[in-house]
């Protein structure tokens, strides 16, 4: 089975999503999700430029062959281009490989672990009974796990709060647009506001509903420290990426004043980012998105050194994922034993007219289906009527105007 074309499609149907499609000699198509917010181009060129002629004529079953030497011949290793880059070709051959055998990707992987897999959804809320709302509706629509984000007194606009009728439109917690949009923050108000909000939360909702809260890397390590401290008594599921995650030497710290669980690592994208935290324990859940951490070969491996830790997976899942690497996420988390929970966020009504999927959602728990490979098809035709839209990630501001973490 070889490789006869390899293309890069680069559409935006709700937002932007860079796809590869390999064409083998038997007249199979592998899909692999190529797609990194913000920087989506330079993916689309990295490929179309350097790996696309590479792979003409490789034989597409040679999996761990064709990873080894992507990551090894371009010398420079690591980095989020590089690994999503490898990430959409190792996928789109792990497609290929399960279309070739007729068999859904997570048989090739082991088979099924479980019947199903536990997601969380996003709930937001500018002030408490639009945060309470969000999270009905979330119960409403069949989630048993729930992300809380809620705006805080002082600070103008906050990650992962988005007014109701522009989150319909933007399908994930950031503000995106043309420039970076400039929002403010303050860890000292941050810090007084989240405890009162989850106990009221607590208060509403009961003790039993699994909920989890996102930091997005913007305190320092003691102040993270505090925070997971004065969650204790609210019983987290997860605490995310409290600090910066590049500075594995903050988790240590964190992890001696607090046992509120912690999760880390959607802006990681090789083992080495979690070695210091996988090997000495200080986290509880691996956050790595499949397309941005080198694909299945490699959050494999990362997942089963995690396992000898009794650390779990809680696989990246927002709307920047395209369905196709929101699949490969899936084929993975019902094969591997040390599943934790996966993070889904519906894609919005265009999304999906492009992406053909057959994942289903029901009662909390995602499946996968049973159709040879991912489950995913791309068509060609839809794709094309949405063009390429420069959009941006937001970025934050101190009062005093000092660029911080976002
Ligand atoms: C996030 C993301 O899903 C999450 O936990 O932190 O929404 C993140 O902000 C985006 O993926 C950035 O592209
Ligand atoms: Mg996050």
């Amino acid at each position: 089975m070889n490789i006869v074309a390899a293309e890069v499609i680069v559409t935006s149907p709700d937002r932007n999503f860079v796809t590869l499609k390999l064409t083998t000699d038997n007249g199979l198509t592998g899909w692999g999700d190529a797609t990194l917010n913000g920087r989506e181009l330079s993916v689309a060129s990295y490929l179309t430029d350097h790996v696309v002629p590479l792979l003409i004529g490789r034989d597409a079953h040679r999996i761990e062959d064709t990873w080894q030497f992507l990551y090894r011949s371009a010398y420079w290793r690591r980095g989020p281009v590089t690994m999503t880059a490898i990430a959409a070709v190792d996928v789109a051959l792990w497609d290929l490989k399960a279309k070739a055998a007729g068999l859904p990707l997570y048989q090739l992987l082991g088979g099924a672990s479980r019947t199903g897999i536990m997601a969380y959804g996003h709930a937001s809320g500018r002030d408490q009974e639009e945060l309470f709302d969000s999270i009905r509706r979330h119960l409403d629509e069949g989630f048993r796990s729930i992300r809380v984000q809620t705006s805080v007194p002082g600070i103008d606009a906050v990650y992962g709060v988005i007014a109701p009728a522009a989150a319909s439109e933007h399908y994930e917690p950031a503000q995106r647009a043309p420039l970076p949009a400039e929002e403010d923050w303050d860890s000292r108000a941050y810090l007084r506001h989240i405890p009162t909000v989850f106990e009221a939360v607590r208060n509403e909702f009961g003790p039993e509903l699994p909920l989890l809260h996102d930091v997005h890397h913007r305190l320092t390590p003691i102040q993270a420290a505090r925070l997971g401290k004065s969650l204790e008594p609210y019983d987290l599921f997860w605490l995310e990426d409290c600090t910066p995650a590049e500075n594995q030497e903050a988790l240590r710290l964190v992890r001696n004043h607090t046992v509120t669980p912690l999760a880390i690592g959607e802006v990681f994208n090789t083992v080495w980012d979690y070695q210091a935290l996988i090997r000495e324990q200080l986290i509880d859940y691996v956050r790595s998105a499949v397309t941005h951490t080198g694909g299945i070969t490699a959050m494999r491996k990362l997942l089963d050194y995690a396992a000898q830790y009794q650390i779990k997976s809680g696989i990246h899942g927002p709307t920047d994922i395209s369905p196709i690497g929101m699949a490969a996420a899936l084929h993975l988390d019902l094969a591997i034993h040390n599943f934790g929970i996966q993070e889904y966020m519906p894609h919005g009504p265009l999304t999906n007219e492009v992406f053909r999927q057959t994942f289903t959602f029901q009662d909390g728990y995602l499946h996968p289906g049973d159709q040879p490979g991912l489950g995913v098809e791309l068509d060609e035709e839809a794709a094309a009527r949405f063009p390429y839209q420069p959009a941006y990630l937001p970025f934050n501001r101190l009062k005093d105007g000092t660029v911080h973490d976002w």
